[in-house]
């Protein structure tokens, strides 16, 4: 007998993420509206833009414009994340990058699960930021208990689930029947549940502690806390947002608008109420909200060396210094003029950014390149070789520190003092993750070999 074909991993991702599109587009109707403004501004851009237009075209990305390009999940303990990490890497997601959010206050530490080559993140780029709450960070030693009480009796994901998991690493993959069946019971998983897990009493003492442990703690799962479509112009979707009656966030998070975007820039609306039941001893419940879930555009740009990068913490934190954006916007006109007045350091040009190695770029030949023995720079000098933009596929601990403290109520955030610890991350991941800057580099430098080689064949 022959094995049925498998199913390729960026069409289970693809079928993944359009089922939690839908999903969430049912669970949050704001989210919707938010769809609706950015078809509307990419629709805008794109007739105004036609060079813009061609090029996605060319590149095959027109189709996919409105597709998701990441969602966020909150998780509570290393059996989880380690589960999280085998169910995703069906989907051709793998870990990359270590965020520290300790630093900002936020008592977790995270990675983006995501697809790495350029034709999967081509064929489908969702990704998922995927934090680990660290509750060694509760000081209240009795709280700390019943919160991991709580958290080691809870299995957030289905047996189903978990029994084809088994399966597709048992056969290396899966068949289109179990596939179907694998999105359907995984979507289980990032479900909202409008019945919570613990008392009212003790999921307000875990609020106290922090915001976001409570949200982690008191359900049943890792409800899935945003949604991110891609905005071809997002200052545009930040200013329509109100007029679509959408309470945005202050500011937008990351680098100020420039003629040669880099790295990435996201802002989102606030987190909604919604209600939950609170279960109580005598079987009875007791009705309250909770605010988690929210929604979010980004807009990206080039990839930065670790020298580019630096100069971008370095020009960020000392605008932070003079101006810290305030959550009820009264000073984002402010903050935006000193952001774009700090980043005239930063070169806005692409072949400086090239020459000084602030950037990657991906080379390649041009019709008719020369075969003269010339060293890269002079065969980028005479047009032999062109460079484009590697974009930046990751996330920003900075931003997403703003992301997060948007949707908790914008507290004033108080450093967490702890040691960054990936090590212990990555136990609980049970594999190391991927640094962003060496696979970036490599995707350079693949591409200029593949230069040289048919220049020298
Ligand atoms: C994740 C926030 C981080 C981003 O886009 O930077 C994030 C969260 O709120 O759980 O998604
Ligand atoms: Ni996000």
């Amino acid at each position: 007998m022959t094995k049925p074909p498998f199913v390729h991993s960026d069409t289970i991702r693809a079928a993944f993420s359009s089922a939690m599109s839908q999903m969430y587009q049912t669970e949050v109707p704001a989210y919707g509206a938010l769809q609706t403004i950015v078809a509307e501004t990419n629709e805008r851009v794109l007739s105004e833009d036609p060079a813009l237009k061609e090029s996605l075209e060319g590149n095959n990305e027109l189709d996919r414009i409105s597709d998701e390009r990441h969602g966020a999940i909150r998780l509570g303990t290393a059996t989880e994340l380690n589960m999280m990490r085998r169910v995703f890497a069906i989907m051709g997601m793998f870990p990359v990058g270590y965020y520290d959010l300790g630093v900002a206050g936020i008592p977790v530490h995270s990675t983006a699960f995501r697809p790495t080559t350029h034709d999967a993140l081509s064929a489908n780029p969702f990704r998922v930021f995927t934090s680990l709450l660290r509750l060694e960070l509760i000081n209240d030693a009795k709280l700390r208990d019943e919160a991991s009480a709580v958290l080691a009796k809870r299995q957030i994901f289905t047996d189903r689930a978990i029994a084809l998991v088994d399966i597709a690493e048992a056969n290396g993959g899966f068949t289109q029947t179990e596939a179907d069946e694998f999105v359907t019971e995984v979507l289980e998983t990032f479900r909202w549940h409008s019945d919570a897990l613990v008392s009212f009493e003790t999921y307000e003492k875990l609020h106290d502690a922090h915001r976001l442990i409570a949200d982690v703690v008191s359900f049943h799962g890792p409800h899935i806390n945003h949604l991110t479509p891609r905005t071809l112009d997002i200052d545009a979707s930040q200013d329509a947002m109100p007029e679509h009656g959408i309470s945005a966030k202050a500011v937008i998070e990351g680098p100020p608008p420039r003629r040669c975007p880099i790295l990435l820039r996201q802002t989102s609306f606030k987190a909604l109420e919604e209600d939950v039941n609170f279960p109580n001893k005598d079987g009875s419940m007791t009705p309250r909200s909770h605010t988690a879930r929210f929604g979010e555009i980004e807009q990206r740009g080039i990839a930065l060396t670790p020298k580019g990068r630096a100069l971008y913490d370095q020009i960020l934190a000392d605008v932070r210094a003079t101006i810290t954006p305030t959550a009820d916007g009264s000073n984002a006109d402010a903050y935006m003029a000193a952001l774009s007045k700090g980043f005239e350091a930063f070169p806005d040009d692409w072949r400086m950014m090239l020459d000084q190695e602030l950037a990657y770029f991906q080379f390649s030949l041009a019709h008719g390149a020369k075969t003269n023995g010339s060293s890269v720079t002079e065969l980028i000098n005479d047009g032999s070789i062109t460079f484009d933009p590697v974009v930046y596929e990751d996330f920003l601990p900075v931003s997403a520190a703003g992301i997060f403290q948007s949707n908790l109520g914008d507290k004033a955030a108080e450093t967490i003092k702890t040691v960054s610890s990936q090590d212990q991350f990555e136990d609980a991941l049970g594999t190391t993750v991927l640094n962003e800057f060496d696979h970036y580099s490599a995707i350079q430098a693949t591409s200029l070999s593949r230069c040289m080689d048919a220049l020298n064949a």
